[in-house]
């Protein structure tokens, strides 16, 4: 067996933000309970076929019913701080008109019993539970929803923001748009790249009018910022035909996201990459002046990175996978340093931005040693990934970029999407039959090593 990883992460200053991370349809549970109403993701995961196990969200982690208990033990690892997501069909059913007093009333408490336990929340309002309706009327490939989109976030804003001043827009909208609308195995499991192109635009303006909003009704200092997961591409050989097609992954996964919300204009590479694809962003005058408005820090959530060649069609790019390289459960490939290159290359090709990794962490098939209360598990690798990673942060920040924080994903094991409640990315353990939670070895690690960050002189 692995030993357990030194608690002293190099690079990483006093200030560090330690935290963990959840989304509402991963966690919450209670689907129909005070008002609230499908989102594309009760939809989806009642498909039969759609998800591993035909699992759903509906009881998921009873974290609705159970959140005061879920603080508390938050509270017991010792984290600066907590990224959760409002369900906007608990806020605005339907996702039009009036705020559901008792949606928000949940996250109300919420951000109460966080505060109280004096753990800074993180209010992430889309992690991809688009209300039913929204969708039935045409979903992200319509205008129509980002207007929406900021009529909610105004209204979460203004019930919250006196409280939180940390907002996140969007979780990943290459996985809303392009899971969602163009592959297909997310929600709403369409098929459909130029609908799905033009999602990318749409959550981009729903971002950027959201920012405007959040602004106008919480008072500073709110720090609004936006999530992404953008590819770290690497090219699988310099022969021009794998430059070509790293430029192209790059372009279709990272700079699509960045490039609007950080310069206010999209890649013109991208452009005619997507013309000869025959797909168009929809941009209508005045959208990258929304678009670009300043956020104050991006999020980042990496988990690969990808080696890239040309595939056997002109224009074709394929992912090369590396044997060499141990995976999680998932089965993803890891390595640490794609999260440093990563960071580094953001920092360098977007000057002054400011950077929190809003997720990192590993599924892993975790083995429980006893039951009940006395269980134990003890995730070496888990905490050996996260420490990997951690130490990939420090390497990024002495390369000079302004990384300021790291959300393990996730809190809690939960409902891991297409692939249901098999794959684990808790640190803590939760038994689906009970609800019981056990911390793992690597909450304990995590919460050793932040104290140890903190205990230290600002590097
Ligand atoms: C992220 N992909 O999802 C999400 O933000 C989390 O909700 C999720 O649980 C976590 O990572 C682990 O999967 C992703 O296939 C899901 O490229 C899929 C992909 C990327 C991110």
């Amino acid at each position: 067996p692995q030993p357990l990883p030194g608690l002293t992460v190099p690079g990483l200053p006093a200030d560090f933000v330690w935290g963990a991370a959840t989304s509402a349809y991963q966690i919450e549970g209670a689907v129909d309970v005070d008002g609230r109403t499908p989102s594309i993701w009760d939809t989806f995961s009642h498909t039969p076929g759609a998800i591993e196990g035909d699992d759903h969200g509906d009881v998921a982690c009873d974290h609705y019913h159970r959140m005061p208990d879920d603080v508390r033990l938050l509270a017991g690892l010792g984290l600066d701080a907590y990224r959760f997501s409002l369900s906007w069909p608990r806020v605005q059913p339907g996702g039009r008109g009036p705020a559901n007093a008792k949606g928000l009333d949940f996250y109300d408490r919420l951000v109460d019993e966080l505060l109280a336990q004096g753990i800074t929340p993180w209010a992430t309002l889309y992690h991809w539970d688009l209300p039913q309706e929204l969708e039935d009327a045409g979903g992200w490939p319509e205008r129509d929803t980002a207007y929406r989109f900021a009529d909610y976030a105004e209204l979460a804003a203004g019930r919250l923001g006196d409280r939180v001043h940390h907002w996140i827009t969007l979780n990943e909208p290459f996985c809303s748009a392009i899971l969602g609308y163009h592959i297909g195995c997310h929600a709403p499991g369409r098929k459909d790249f130029r609908a799905a192109v033009r999602a990318v635009h749409h959550l981009h303006l729903g971002h950027g009018l959201a920012v405007e909003r959040i602004r106008a009704v919480v008072p500073t200092p709110a720090q609004v910022g936006i999530t992404f997961n953008p590819a770290q591409v690497y090219p699988a050989s310099d022969s021009p035909a794998d430059l070509a097609a790293a430029r192209q992954a790059d372009g279709m996964g990272a700079r699509i996201y960045l490039d609007p919300v950080l310069r206010g204009r999209y890649p013109q590479d991208v452009v005619e990459d997507l013309a000869r694809l025959g797909a168009e962003l929809p941009v209508e005058a005045g959208d990258l002046e929304v678009i670009g408005r300043p956020v104050d820090f991006v999020g980042i959530n990496y988990y690969v990175s990808d080696v890239v060649a040309a595939g056997g069609e002109p224009g074709e790019t394929v992912r090369v996978p590396q044997p060499d390289r141990p995976v999680t459960a998932m089965p993803w490939e890891i390595h640490p340093q794609g999260m440093t290159d990563l960071l580094t290359r953001i920092s360098r090709d977007y000057p002054g931005t400011a950077m929190y990794v809003t997720e990192n962490g590993a599924a892993f098939d975790d083995s429980v040693y006893g039951s009940g209360a006395g269980g134990r598990i003890e995730d070496i690798d888990r905490t050996v990934y996260l420490a990997d990673h951690l130490a990939a942060v420090g390497r990024a920040r002495e390369a000079g970029a302004d990384v300021r924080g790291f959300f393990a994903w996730s809190l809690m094991d939960n409902f891991e999407w297409a692939y249901g409640y098999g794959k684990r990315f808790g640190i803590v353990h939760v038994d689906y039959e009970t609800q019981m939670r056990t911390p793992k070895q690597s909450a304990e690690w995590l919460r050793d090593a932040a104290n140890a960050a903190r205990g230290r002189q600002g590097s």
